[in-house]
């Protein structure tokens, strides 16, 4: 039995349409959990859509339709986004179906049967943009008098009766968790912000509304929906089953990571975690903040009138090379910029110019020269060993080992250095001028590339799927190959079945251009 391996992405607002930074970790998800799958885990991986809250409500009232019609209209959208990017979630969730009101439900219960809630009054300055609660020493300044929330969203002084749950009471089981387990908060700068707001005191938390019914009807408490982190955070227990399905439980939860951006870092590592707590359940492995994407070094917004949208990059440039360049440029965990320039650059650089012209100068040479392929190995020299021991090394330890750790742009250096390497043989090798004074020679050296090419796009297939899986197509390598145990033991022999013809290969990446 292979061991589970439970990844979550943060569930969108679908108060609009999907944005670049939706893309952005959609797409990383994506690759950790696609990586996972090659290793033998057992994945599931879960995202979907936050559609409660009084943002959605508003929203639908000034675009005067209903709140379900705007959540079913955009949910679409952002699940029509996921698929345009090749994102392999096994459920997309949605706020708004049954199951999930009844998992809502249960946390709730289970958290009033632990004596964590009560009924009190709530006043306080809320944004409705970030659907939070902030205190009086956090908010800063804005134009005018305005007053903002530390994401720079306004706030209004708000009352209301509502139901609070006992955070204050987890200050020291969370700290102690901190301190416990030093991965639960990633990366460590999240972490230190986390661990200071915690160590600064905790109030009760208000965790239902009155003043609006688009929510998760609050049990036995006529009139009160549930604030909607309270339901949205709850979306990782309802995807695996919570609280009928004990045996999917009991084998995805704990989730193993939640991936979420750095502005929501404090629901997940702060409240969510107490909940859990509260509930009974065990408590994530992982929270891993991501650092903004950021258009051209600015941040996006509505105003500047710089909001992406994915699929216009993606009809621009196609999927890998929005892909490649987004887990390539940006350190993970950390800010990144990005730009139509940026994106042509690194692609034309790596993905064209490197990596696709090494396979296709190979496959060309092979179907011209070997008739069709796949070739052999007649003995091997220093040079080919040398090679294997690089591209083996990056595709089987190094890679691994920075997929495991989150750090998925070293992943993709790590892949190109050994991409730069077969590049460098092929130029010293010169198969081309081995074909009339030593033809065995010349089999050799594609061989070698051959096998060094398949390894590298089982390597880069979590980053590029759909491209890789081209590339192994084209190079005759079944499907049950594509894993690193099948991969990593056929070192010395032709991948391919050896009946398997190559077809006249064809450029897999075609180089970008900008537009005029
Ligand atoms: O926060 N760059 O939803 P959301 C990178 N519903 N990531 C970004 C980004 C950017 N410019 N802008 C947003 C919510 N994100 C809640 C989550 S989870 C139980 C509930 C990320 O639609 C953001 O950090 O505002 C979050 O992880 C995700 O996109 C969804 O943001």
């Amino acid at each position: 039995m292979s061991e589970p391996y439970y990844i979550t992405t943060a569930i969108s607002y679908p108060n609009g349409k999907p944005h670049i930074g939706h893309a952005y970790e959609a797409i990383a998800a994506d690759a950790i959990a696609r990586f996972h799958r090659q290793a033998g885990r057992d994945v599931r991986f879960q995202t979907g859509t936050d559609e409660h809250g009084l943002k959605m409500v508003q929203t639908a009232r000034d675009k005067g339709v209903e709140v379900r019609a705007l959540a079913d209209e955009m949910s679409g959208l952002f699940k029509a986004m996921c698929d345009s990017l090749d994102v392999s979630y096994d459920r997309f969730i949605r706020t708004t179906e049954p199951n999930h009101h009844r998992a809502s439900q249960a946390i709730w219960q289970a958290m009033a049967d632990a004596g964590d809630l009560y009924l009190s009054r709530y006043e306080g300055w809320y944004s409705v943009r970030d659907e939070a609660y902030y205190d009086e020493k956090e908010l800063v300044d804005g134009e005018g008098g305005v007053k903002l929330s530390p994401q720079g969203t306004p706030v209004t002084w708000t009352a209301e009766e509502s139901w609070f749950f006992r955070l204050s009471k987890y200050q020291q089981p969370l700290l102690d968790h901190y301190a416990a387990n030093p991965d639960f908060i990633r990366p460590e700068s999240r972490r230190n912000e986390v661990l200071r707001f915690v160590e600064g005191g905790l109030a009760d938390l208000s965790v239902s509304r009155t003043s609006f019914d688009w929510g998760v009807k609050v049990p036995g408490s006529d009139g009160h929906v549930m604030y909607v982190w309270v339901d949205a955070l709850t979306n990782y227990l309802t995807g695996v089953g919570y609280p009928d399905d004990a045996a999917t439980m009991a084998k995805y939860w704990p989730a193993d990571l939640h991936l979420i951006g750095k502005d929501i870092v404090r629901f997940h590592a702060v409240y969510w975690p107490a909940f859990l707590m509260s509930a009974k359940l065990a408590l994530p492995r992982t929270v891993f903040g991501h650092g903004f994407l950021l258009n051209r070094g600015e941040k996006m917004s509505k105003s500047l009138g710089n909001v992406t949208d994915p699929a216009d990059l993606i009809a621009r440039f196609g999927v890998d090379a929005v892909r490649y360049f987004l887990l390539r440029e940006v350190s993970f965990g950390q800010d990144g910029s990005y730009s139509a320039e940026a994106i042509v650059t690194r692609v034309n650089a790596e993905l064209a110019n490197s990596f696709g012209n090494l396979a296709q100068r190979t496959l060309a040479q092979i179907f011209k020269n070997c008739n069709g392929g796949p070739p052999e190995i007649h003995g091997h020299d220093a040079a080919d060993e040398a090679l294997f021991e690089i591209v083996g090394k990056a595709v089987h330890e190094t890679m691994p080992a920075a997929f495991g750790d989150l750090a998925l742009s070293h992943a993709t250096e790590h892949w190109i250095q050994a991409v730069y390497a077969c590049n460098a043989y092929i130029d010293e090798q010169a198969p081309w001028a081995l074909r009339k004074t030593d033809p065995a020679r010349m089999e050799t050296v594609l061989a070698t590339l051959y096998i060094c090419i398949a390894q590298l796009a089982v390597g880069i297939a979590p980053i590029i799927p759909g491209s890789a899986a081209t590339l192994l197509d084209r190079m005759g390598i079944a499907p049950g190959l594509r894993n690193f145990t099948a991969i990593g033991s056929h070192w010395y022999s032709p991948l391919a079945e050896s009946d398997f013809k190559l077809d006249q290969p064809v450029g897999l990446f075609p180089r970008l251009e900008l537009p005029a």
